[in-house]
């Protein structure tokens, strides 16, 4: 299947529904997301390597929210660990189901087993990389420390989780440029202003960002240690936190 351009949100629409990670997202998410998420280029090789590092023998390397698996398939093909095995979860059937059609020929020595689960159900052991890249975002608020705590649990000494998110900021002035920079990128990658608005106004109750501080914090919470920001493009940012 050819990967198709993302006009989803540049027809008016009179209601907007809730972003949902369906068939007709499915069907353009590449597009989709490079072209909304300033930097998900570079992040995803820059996780490959950060997971060839830090990947142990005989450990589980977990992608949550892995949609169509870039992040897994990157991992695949850049971990050198012996034994070592990438689990990719996602609760959306349509993406589940495309994610395994486009590992099956391009899958690297590594392997690559898809789940349709949600995270929030996935046991996590044994780990010694967690991914979610532009995941947390998306689960309630207030199941997000809970989740971390188990994944720091589930982590080996010395494991690494990576953390990618849209952030917001306590500065009303710097929360303010920082979208209208985002919007700029949007424009540049050829969004109209109509798609930027109903896009906004589509994941508004869907994806609510944290902070910086309440990342640091969590993690922090969950007996992580040597929290560090590696990546930042406006508000989008990547963090690495270890065991
Ligand atoms: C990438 N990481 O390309 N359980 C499982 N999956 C979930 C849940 C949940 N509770 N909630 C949301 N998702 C990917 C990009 S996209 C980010 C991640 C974006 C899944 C959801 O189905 C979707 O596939 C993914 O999280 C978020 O590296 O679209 O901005």
């Amino acid at each position: 299947m050819r990967d198709k351009r993302d006009h989803l949100f540049a027809k008016s629409r009179i209601i907007t529904t809730e972003f949902r990670f369906d068939e007709q997202v499915v069907k353009v998410f590449p597009d989709m997301i490079s072209r909304s998420v300033p930097g998900y280029e570079l992040v995803i090789p820059m996780i490959a390597m950060l997971a060839r590092r830090y990947a142990q023998d005989d450990s589980n390397i977990y992608d949550l929210g892995c949609s169509l698996g870039a992040a897994s398939l990157a991992m695949s093909h850049s971990v050198k660990a012996q034994g070592a095995e990438v689990i990719a979860v996602d609760n959306s059937e349509a993406m589940v189901k495309r994610c395994r059609q486009g590992l099956e020929d391009n899958c690297g020595p590594t392997g690559v087993k898809v789940r349709l689960e949600n995270l929030l159900d996935t046991s996590v052991e044994n780990a010694s990389v967690v991914v979610l890249n532009f995941t947390l975002q998306f689960l309630d608020p207030g199941q997000r420390q809970e989740l971390v705590n188990r994944i720091s649990t589930g982590m080996r000494t010395g494991g690494a989780l990576i953390l990618s998110e849209k952030i917001c900021f306590t500065t009303p002035r710097e929360q303010e440029d920082q979208v209208m920079w985002h919007h700029d990128f949007k424009r540049t990658q050829g969004y109209s202003d109509l798609e930027i608005a109903q896009k906004r106004n589509a994941l508004e109750a869907v994806l609510i960002p944290d902070t910086e501080q309440q990342h640091l914090e969590r993690f922090s919470r969950a007996g992580l240690t040597r929290s560090r920001r590696w990546f930042q493009c406006f508000n989008f940012v990547s963090y690495i936190s270890f065991r």
